[in-house]
């Protein structure tokens, strides 16, 4: 579970790390059973179609998305008990359920450039979480998950292309001269919490001949109303579905300024 230095980081740095909350035996298990569906085929919610002859290694193993819509293994890790304590610990009050993600990140691989998930999500009132579990040991040399601390009170940032040579997404968001995001090294069966403004993406997998494998839930805080219509059907954590409205994307958002030498940020037309 999450000692307290962890609920302190929490609060300060906005993300949490949750030593062990599954044991490698169940990470590794985990890991054969995606690595098995992967090699069955395509599935609905894949992020690209899989193309073993393709050149991109994120194409040979394209990410998994919302399998807990079609796979009971997928369903019962989203919903699991120990997740849900550790974030009602958090957060004080029960999250809802609204996406599960598989990410291969096989060798060679590109990462995810900086982002808030809140970007995606649009969780109203409040914000999103993020579960990421590591199916294998994770570093910088395989790309482990980068947190920028301390962001998590920042409002939305406007978007900017990113590098697709070393990210699979395209946009990203700029930040401060003088700070960077830190590594977040895992073992297998140790769970990331970060909060759903928090600045965090990965590098490239620059190992010779190491996948990076981590399942990853994404939440709303159970104060929620609304979030954005990819995310429904919204499921309470003992996997009944809340009828949560939808929410729009839009409005302004945050650029980077020099306030009194220090960095602040302020709301812009978008
Ligand atoms: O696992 C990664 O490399 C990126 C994942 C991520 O940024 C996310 O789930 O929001």
């Amino acid at each position: 579970m999450l000692d307290t230095l962890q609920r302190l980081r929490w609060v300060t740095d906005g993300y949490a790390v949750a030593r062990g909350l599954f044991s490698v035996a169940e990470a590794e298990r985990l890991r054969d059973h995606y690595m098995e569906l992967r090699r069955r085929g395509a599935y609905p919610g894949d992020a690209a179609g899989v193309d073993a002859g393709d050149s991109d290694p994120l194409k040979q193993y394209p990410r998994m998305i919302h399998m807990h819509r079609w796979d009971e293994v997928s369903r019962r890790w989203l919903l699991d008990p120990r997740l849900n304590a550790c974030m009602t610990s958090l957060l004080g009050r029960e999250p809802y359920a609204v996406q599960s993600m598989l990410y291969f990140k096989p060798p060679g691989a590109r990462g995810q450039a900086l982002h808030q998930d809140q970007f995606y999500l649009r969780v109203q009132p409040g914000t999103c979480i993020a579960a990421w579990m590591a199916l294998e040991p994770c570093d910088s040399e395989n790309g482990c998950l980068q947190v920028v601390p301390g962001t998590q009170h920042l409002p939305l940032l406007c978007t900017e292309p990113a590098d697709t040579r070393v990210s699979f997404t395209d946009i990203t968001v700029p930040l401060p001269e003088g700070v960077a995001p830190v590594p977040v090294p895992l073992e297998p069966g140790d769970v990331l919490f970060f909060n759903g403004s928090l600045i965090h993406g990965s590098g490239p997998n620059s190992s010779r001949d190491r996948f990076r494998r981590a399942l990853i839930g994404h939440y709303a805080v159970g104060e929620a109303e609304k979030v954005a219509r990819y995310y429904h059907p919204v499921l309470r954590m003992d996997g009944s579905v809340v009828p949560l409205g939808v929410s729009e994307g839009g409005g302004p958002c945050g650029v980077w300024v020099d306030r009194d030498g220090r960095p602040g940020v302020q709301l812009v037309a978008a």
